[in-house]
């Protein structure tokens, strides 16, 4: 049993299709939906022998793996690499990649640091930023909706509510791209982002510093359990750091991703503008409908099974939620953008233990843009083609040619 891909080949179980296929080539990447049809069609699992790796993509068999944390272990990396067998590219998250109970006494810091309660008093700065940004962009008219909003505007304030002293756009979405890019295979889309490392990590890390955060901010905050006690100094720059990898280009991408389904659903838009009360549903709709993170794994733990299907210890098993959230078994008419559904359960924020811990941050930045361009918004119109740029874990625009139209 050798190793492949940093971890080890546990084989075909029986019973699994074995499929040859490569779910990191670009086209694929770049064009999911079919390729998580035929994926799910074939089975509650495949095998991908180039990989090494059991894949699943309808929504039962991935909730499941997803949300087991005691037979489906994170500490062992979310990624393609199991770190029990090779050395991660970076030391480990202490909330993504641990499990209980080292997870649960972390975890509890950062969901206060991030509690509904704190992000309500954040949220008049969002709102007149997105005020503000929104009003700049349908004065342009025409715009890249990537760069001039789903870029910006989570560069802009996110760094604010932390309180890094000192920011860069820049480096901030590079790191991003780093860390989502690092979960796949050594493919050329995760040399690149990684290359950038030389300048990025040492930022970063240099920004993660109680001295370099202002006071008052959520990473000042973090820093105070490490003066009670809770956590050592160590463990909270390593906390800040975890904001810095997952913050900033995850609400990028469902800011680039929300402006894409109202573009591409005009009447989907009408009925929000008629309803804004949808709004909040309408955003939960995205993460269903575009899952800006479209896998990550997990590691099986013990000999078990799911479904009827023998799984073996040791095996990395890559959960596809963009397939599992279009699986029309459990989501009638799953390939429509339809802000009226009942999305709950959807799996583009995670769940069970590991579910994203700033959701609320999240929802909130997301919900800022959103009112905002209900209200001064009439019309967003395509003006070119959208392209998807190919990420290992991220389902991200690389642009969005589109014109607002001012109400
Ligand atoms: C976890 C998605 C925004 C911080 C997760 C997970 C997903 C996810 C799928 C689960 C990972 C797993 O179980 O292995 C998203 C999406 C976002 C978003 C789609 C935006 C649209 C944010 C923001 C922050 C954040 C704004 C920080 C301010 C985290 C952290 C975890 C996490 C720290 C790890 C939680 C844990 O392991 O207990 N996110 N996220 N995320 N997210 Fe988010
Ligand atoms: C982290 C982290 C959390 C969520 C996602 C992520 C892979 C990283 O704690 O560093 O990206």
């Amino acid at each position: 049993m050798g190793l492949i891909e940093g971890h080890l080949d546990v084989g075909a179980p029986e019973g699994v299709p074995i499929w040859d296929i490569d779910p990191y080539a670009t086209d694929v990447l770049e064009n999911p939906i079919e390729f998580y049809r035929e994926m799910r069609a074939k089975g509650p699992f495949v095998y991908i022998p180039r990989y090494a790796i059991l894949a699943c993509a309808r929504y039962a068999q991935t909730k499941e793996v997803f949300s087991d944390h005691e037979r489906f272990v994170s500490s062992r990396g979310v990624g393609l690499v199991d770190f029990k067998q090779t050395t991660p590219w970076r030391p480990p998250s202490i909330i993504l990649e641990v499990d209980p109970p080292e997870h649960t006494r972390v975890r509890r810091i950062m969901a206060k640091t991030l509690s509904p309660k704190v992000m309500r008093e954040q949220a008049s700065l969002l709102q007149s930023i997105a005020d503000q940004m929104v009003a700049e962009v349908v004065a342009m008219g025409e715009i890249d909706g990537v760069a001039d909003l789903a870029e910006r505007y989570p560069t802009t304030v996110f760094p604010r509510i932390l309180g890094l002293k000192k920011s860069n756009g820049r480096h901030l979405l590079d790191y991003g791209a780093m860390v989502f890019d690092a979960v796949g295979p050594d493919n050329e889309i995760r040399r690149a982002s990684l290359s950038k490392g030389e300048d990025v990590v040492p930022w970063i890390m240099k920004q993660c510093e109680r001295d370099n955060l202002i006071e008052g901010g959520l990473g000042a905050g973090i820093y105070t359990y490490a003066d009670s006690g809770d956590i050592s100094e160590k463990e909270a720059g390593l906390l800040v750091r975890s904001l810095l990898s997952a913050g900033v280009d995850t609400t990028v991408t469902g800011i680039g991703s929300l402006l894409y389904c109202l573009a591409e659903n005009p009447e989907q838009f009408e009925l929000l503008k008629d309803n804004p009360k949808l709004a909040r549903s309408a955003f939960e709709e995205v993460l269903r409908y575009t899952a800006p993170v479209h896998s990550f794994f997990r590691t099986s733990a013990g000999d078990t099974e799911v479904s009827g299907i023998k799984i073996q210890e040791n095996t990395k098993i890559l959960c596809m939620l963009g397939a599992a959230n279009r699986d029309e078994d459990h989501w009638p008419n799953a390939d429509k953008y339809d802000v009226t559904r009942d999305v709950q359960g959807h799996l583009g924020m995670g769940a069970g233990i590991h579910g994203c811990v700033g959701q609320n941050l999240a929802r909130a930045e997301v919900s800022a843009v959103l009112t905002a361009i209900l209200a001064q918004v009439d019309k967003i119109e395509f003006t070119g083609t959208a392209k998807w740029r190919p990420g290992n874990s991220i389902r991200a625009l690389a642009s969005l040619p589109i014109k607002l139209t001012k109400k």
